[in-house]
């Protein structure tokens, strides 16, 4: 399509493309002494409660999370995107945009491509990633828009259509980004439609599904022995009345239909207000069906707001089930961000969102399990509960700062980044874009 001959990677100018590591060590160095000094009240602390500190650091240091590469840009919502300064023009600034978010946290390790937005010449996509030391995660299709160089629209369904030829356009577009992910390195496809009803009446909410399981049946042989295939739940929009793929549920059986290489995606943000997610994670780990994660935050509804910033006591109790059920045979999860930045600098929310999630992932890894298991045995609840809490009231700062130091990362990666002038430097050089319409949600 035509902006794969426009976009191409910038080489060999002065565009700033980096955070200098030496800013970064400037950074660090005002800001070592403190650190160590908490690290060691917080070892002390924690050796008290029997648990060693530089085990729960080294959990941290491994952790990852992958950046969507649409979370880069100024999201927007359904009336209105207000673009801010220096927005990348294309999927190489975007991937200058995660290695800034990477380099600073150490901790974004990975980034997930959505074509036709980011399709690109796959050598070129694998020079801009390795020159961040980045990897890519699971790839998205779109089937929610309609696309310049298809003939069909997607307008009243994709996967699930009512014709066969629109379906099998649909497909096709899967079967091409499985392509490009395979010379990315990518390992999994995710599958989220926008499929469903605005009426009662408007479909067969029957028919629709089996159609919408044919589709995904001819996806899923196209699948190398390799890749998984996830399938992506939402409860509503942009149909409001019915959506094809709308609970764990229907999800769950979507994946147990295809078989082995298809399992479940849990966005944190699909889901009725108020739902157990904690418990829809537990059920599919035991199914054998949970593939990953798109973390975010959410007050009403399907906000994709940042992680952690609305309930991040629902963030550590998701994390506490997958913490407690990480052993289990098989359990392979893809961790991914997916959210819309509407009102702060896109790298800003997406360097604090994948701080927040690691630390609830590391605030989840201090819970007495041998503890809790007694209470539990005892019917204990206040106990039980209380030692859930203890995990979550620990403030685990010292110890992600101290993974990010000892791999070269900031101390303070907002403040690292504020201080290097990235954003008005690419500014500079990224022009500037006009508001409009609706965005991408
Ligand atoms: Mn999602």
């Amino acid at each position: 399509m035509s902006m794969r001959a426009t976009f191409r990677p910038s080489r060999g100018n002065h565009l700033m493309t980096k955070i200098d590591t030496s800013l970064i060590e400037q950074e660090n160095a005002a800001r070592e002494a403190n650190l160590r000094a908490d690290y060691e009240t917080l070892g002390a602390q924690l050796a008290r409660r029997g648990v060693d500190i530089e085990a729960i650091t080294a959990r941290a240091s491994a952790f990852g999370v992958a950046v969507p590469s649409w979370g880069t840009g100024t999201g927007g919502t359904r009336f209105a995107r207000f673009p801010g300064e220096g927005e990348p023009r294309n999927i190489f600034d975007k991937l200058d945009d995660c290695g800034v978010i990477h380099k600073l946290t150490g901790a974004t390790p990975t980034v997930s491509l959505h074509i036709p937005w980011d399709k690109a010449d796959p050598a070129d996509l694998l020079a801009k990633a390795a020159e961040h030391g980045l990897g890519f995660d699971a790839m998205n299709s779109n089937t929610f828009q309609d696309h310049a160089d298809m003939p069909l629209s997607f307008k009243y369904g994709s996967l699930s259509h009512n014709e066969a030829t629109t379906r099998q356009q649909a497909i096709d577009h899967n079967i091409e980004t499985i392509e490009i992910g395979a010379k990315l390195g990518s390992k999994a496809l995710t599958v989220w439609i926008g499929d469903g009803s605005n009426f009662p009446g408007q479909t067969s909410l029957s028919k629709q599904f089996d159609r919408y399981l044919e589709s995904m049946k001819a996806i899923y042989k196209a699948l190398p022995d390799d890749w998984r295939i996830f399938s992506e739940h939402k409860i509503y929009e942009p149909a409001f009345y019915s959506t094809v793929v709308q609970d764990w549920g229907t999800s769950l059986m979507i994946a147990q239909e295809l078989g082995d290489k298809a399992a479940c995606l849990v966005d944190l943000g699909h889901h009725a207000p108020n739902v157990n997610i904690e418990m829809i994670v537990s059920r599919l780990v035991r199914a054998g069906k949970l593939g990953g994660f798109h973390f975010n935050d959410s007050k009403y509804g399907d906000d994709d707001l940042d992680a952690g910033t609305i309930e991040p006591y629902r963030l550590f109790l998701v994390w506490n089930e997958l913490v407690d059920l990480e052993n289990t045979p098989g359990l392979n999860l893809a961790h991914m961000i997916d959210q819309s930045h509407n009102v702060t600098d896109p790298i800003e929310s997406l360097i604090v969102s994948a701080v927040e999630i690691e630390r609830a992932f590391v605030q989840a890894s201090l819970v007495d399990r041998t503890a809790l298991g007694g209470y539990q045995d005892a019917n204990d609840a206040l106990m039980a509960s209380a030692t859930l809490r203890a995990g979550f009231r620990t403030d685990v700062e010292p110890i992600l700062a101290m993974a990010r130091l000892r791999k070269g990362a900031a101390i303070d990666p907002v403040a690292a980044y504020r201080a290097s002038g990235y954003r008005a430097a690419v500014a500079a050089v990224r022009p500037k874009v006009k508001g409009g319409g609706g965005g991408i949600v």
